[in-house]
């Protein structure tokens, strides 16, 4: 997704993993030099609502979780101000560039260049999210319109009398004293409130609809929005919560996964040609790593190359009308000693598509079960239209990267994640 805002602060603990930014005053991405620190510190409390990372033991999280997000820096000013004309270019070089959610907490939607901006936004497959305001903004007109307009509420779901309101209203949620990600520090965070705050909530959850089901259709992710809103204030829509308060759970547990996803394996395969192995006999189809005996591990420099086959995992068949998108390899591993290291992890068809080793993050482990690391990493090699039969030839190596001394890599579990869509 992307946030529309005054930039990010860019070394805050809780925003690691975006995407590249884009400075829309300088018409330039990040990597040619584009500006995308927070001058105001608006950017980096809307840019952690949308997509603080979670369970990182670290301050809050995002409705994104684990999604990425862009920061596109729309102001230069350390007042945070801009126009419409910036925040609609920006939307627009959002959605050219793939994102599939545009947060915007500013005010201004009831420009008609922002209803212009959604229809393309939508064109390209994505969604305009924008504040309501907060300066009790009566937005009439049709909320059937192609952005997706926010509101605030409170803890007792009750709509602030500044918070923007009206015909066009689609959305509320959270928007008072709501706590995030701010500028102050790497671990600093805070409280305010705006239908600003709100905003990025809705854009998050967009997110996560479209990453559960990426074939969707923007209409189909603002359906599911609508079908699991919370009715509040007068009974059915009505034009002070809209379609009523965005719910996460019942959402998500609506998005049926048209792309599927297959999990396939789950387990240490029990026939592993591993070099310099030791495993407990009969230790077997086992992912507890509590246990010693159910574990494989390797004294051998720098890791384990040998690579396990398809034979190692169950099988696997490709629906009929039906396409390989993506394979992931999902390698869940501890070290015996408490260590802070790396793995390393490769995906082949011997002779043919080779994704190269990819190291995963940096994770400390330890002689306990928690905490336990893994990674995922899209293995996805050079063509995107893989075949069953291609399936079927992939090997996978695992081995360490740094940090280890010798025997000291169990690997608990892997498994291998096939994305499919429709021909
Ligand atoms: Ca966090
Ligand atoms: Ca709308
Ligand atoms: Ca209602």
């Amino acid at each position: 997704m992307a946030v529309l805002d005054t930039g990010v602060r860019l070394t805050h603990a809780d925003l690691t993993g975006r995407k590249e930014g884009y400075n829309v005053n300088t018409n330039s991405w990040e990597s040619a030099g584009g500006q995308v620190s927070d001058l105001n510190g608006h950017g980096t409390m809307t840019a952690g609502l949308a997509a603080a990372k979670g369970n990182n033991a670290q301050g809050v999280s995002g409705m994104g979780w684990n999604l990425s997000f862009r920061p596109v820096r729309v102001s230069e000013l350390s007042s945070g101000g801009t126009d419409i004309a910036k925040l609609t270019a920006a939307a627009r070089a959002a959605a050219d560039a793939g994102d599939k959610v545009i947060s915007v907490s500013y005010s201004g939607v009831a420009d008609p260049a922002v209803e212009t901006t959604g229809a393309y936004v939508r064109s390209r497959g994505a969604l305009l999210v924008w504040a309501a305001g907060n300066n009790s903004e009566n937005h009439t007109g049709n909320r059937n319109d192609n952005v997706i307009i926010v509101g605030a509420t409170d803890s007792a779901n009750q709509m602030p009398s500044w918070s923007g309101r009206g015909q066009r209203l689609d959305f509320v949620a959270p928007g008072v004293n709501i706590l995030s990600t701010t500028n102050a520090g790497n671990t600093s965070y805070g409280s305010s409130s705006g239908t600003s705050f709100a905003t990025p909530l809705v854009a998050g959850l967009c997110g996560l609809i479209f990453s559960r089901n990426p074939g969707l259709s923007p209409a189909g992710v603002e359906n599911i929005l609508r079908a699991s809103a919370l009715d509040l204030g007068a009974g059915g829509v009505d034009d002070n919560f809209g379609y009523g308060l965005i719910r996460a759970g019942s959402a998500l547990a609506m998005t049926t996964s048209a792309t599927r996803t297959t999990h396939w394996a789950t387990s240490v395969p029990d026939n592993a040609a591993w070099t310099n192995e030791s495993y407990a006999a009969g230790a077997q189809t086992c992912d507890d790593c509590n246990s010693s005996a159910c574990q494989y591990s390797t004294n051998s420099t720098n890791g384990n190359t040998t690579a396990l086959t398809a034979a190692d995992f169950e099988s696997f068949t490709l629906p009929a009308g039906r396409r390989i998108t993506k394979v992931e390899l999902e390698v869940v591993a501890r070290y015996n000693t408490a260590t802070s290291a790396n793995l390393g992890m490769r995906a082949f068809i011997p002779g043919g598509l080779d994704s190269g080793w990819r190291t995963t993050p940096t994770f400390t482990s330890g002689n306990t079960c928690a905490p336990r690391a893994g990674a995922t990493g899209d293995i996805t090699a050079l063509s995107g239209n893989w075949t069953a039969a291609m399936i079927n030839n992939l090997q996978f190596q695992v081995r360490r990267q740094s940090n280890l001394s010798n025997n000291t890599l169990r690997v608990v579990s892997i498994r291998l994640m096939v994305t499919t869509a429709p021909l």
